[in-house]
């Protein structure tokens, strides 16, 4: 085989006693926090999935070998380097050949999660089709691996430096369902609500489980899209939120900003313009998100 992949002790012990294990992701260490939120948010939401009786698993390609679970000394050291590539589909043969560091992105995560048969996925948002994308066709890979790769994935829905309306588009294209934790509307990230609606809204953990279950079953291939809102008091004004991202995206088309760099300049400005407050949403998201996706492994692995 021409590639190394380590999994953690704890990792390994979770897979021999069939304790649930969560992916987590490590572009949102080295290109979605500031340091040192990065580490702190990284370490307590692994806390936070080991507290409801499952398994972390952050993945991250350290010199072109991918880790399944990182050690604390590890997630410092990936938080702390520079240079270390956002790894998403595209990227991965290059970094594993070539031995390298890459921190993976949501579509990276899910196929390393797949290559080490883990299931589910917490993170704080996934990509999508990008605004003005008719023109640009920037749309995230993360797209793409949702279609085809069985992992799935409980997140804050999608910041709307997106086209939110077309992300939806484009997942139903590829069949990907887009379940409502709890919630009809289409969580925008930030805000609870946005002007679309999920495919279904679900309301128990259990209830969820089992419609990835049967998605599974049925042999259909393609993750699931759990959509958990921002908690209530953590959640940001949708107006407010709106003139920053208008204005980020002025920025990044004034600064000819493109492929890869358009998410990372975007969160960058909006957590700029909002004077860290963006960040602390996001950490608050995170968190909710891995109790609700715990909850949701541990209720698939019970079934
Ligand atoms: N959205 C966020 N925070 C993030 C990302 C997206 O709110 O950190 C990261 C994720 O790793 C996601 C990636 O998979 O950006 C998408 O990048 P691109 O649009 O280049 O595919
Ligand atoms: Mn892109």
């Amino acid at each position: 085989m021409n590639y190394k992949m380590i999994l953690s002790e704890e990792v390994k012990t979770a897979k021999e006693n069939g304790t649930p294990i969560i992916a987590l992701e490590s572009t949102i260490i080295t290109h979605g926090m500031p340091y040192p939120q990065n580490i702190q948010t990284a370490i307590e939401v692994e806390d936070i999935i080991r507290e409801a009786g499952a398994v972390p698993a952050t993945i991250a390609i350290l010199n072109g070998t991918i880790h399944i679970g990182l050690s604390k000394d590890e997630i410092e050291e990936l938080a702390k380097t520079e240079g270390v590539i956002k790894a998403s589909r595209r990227d991965l043969p290059y970094i594993v050949a070539q031995g390298l560091n890459g921190a993976t992105t949501v579509a990276g995560t899910m196929i390393c999660a797949q290559l080490a048969g883990i299931q589910f996925f917490v993170t704080g948002g996934i990509g999508g089709v990008h605004r003005g994308a008719e023109e640009t066709m920037d749309i995230s890979a993360d797209l793409e691996e949702l279609a085809q790769t069985n992992v799935a994935v409980i997140c804050a829905g999608a910041k709307s430096i997106l086209d939110l309306g077309l992300t939806m588009e484009y997942l139903e294209t590829k069949g990907v369902p887009v379940i409502g934790y709890q919630t009809k509307s289409l969580p925008a990230f930030y805000t609870r609500t946005s002007p679309f609606e999920v495919n279904i809204k679900v309301d128990s953990p259990d209830e969820i489980a089992k419609l990835i279950k049967t998605k599974w079953d049925l042999n259909l291939q393609g993750g699931v899209v759990i959509a958990n809102p921002i908690p209530e008091e953590d959640a940001l004004d949708e107006s407010f939120m709106n003139e920053v991202i208008s204005k980020a995206l002025a920025e990044a088309e004034a600064n000819h900003i493109h492929g890869k760099e358009v998410t990372p300049f975007l969160l960058d400005k909006v957590k700029q313009l909002t004077d860290g407050k963006s960040l602390e949403a996001n950490i608050a998201l995170v968190k909710n998100n891995a109790r609700v996706g715990a909850k949701i492994a541990m209720a698939f692995g019970a079934e």
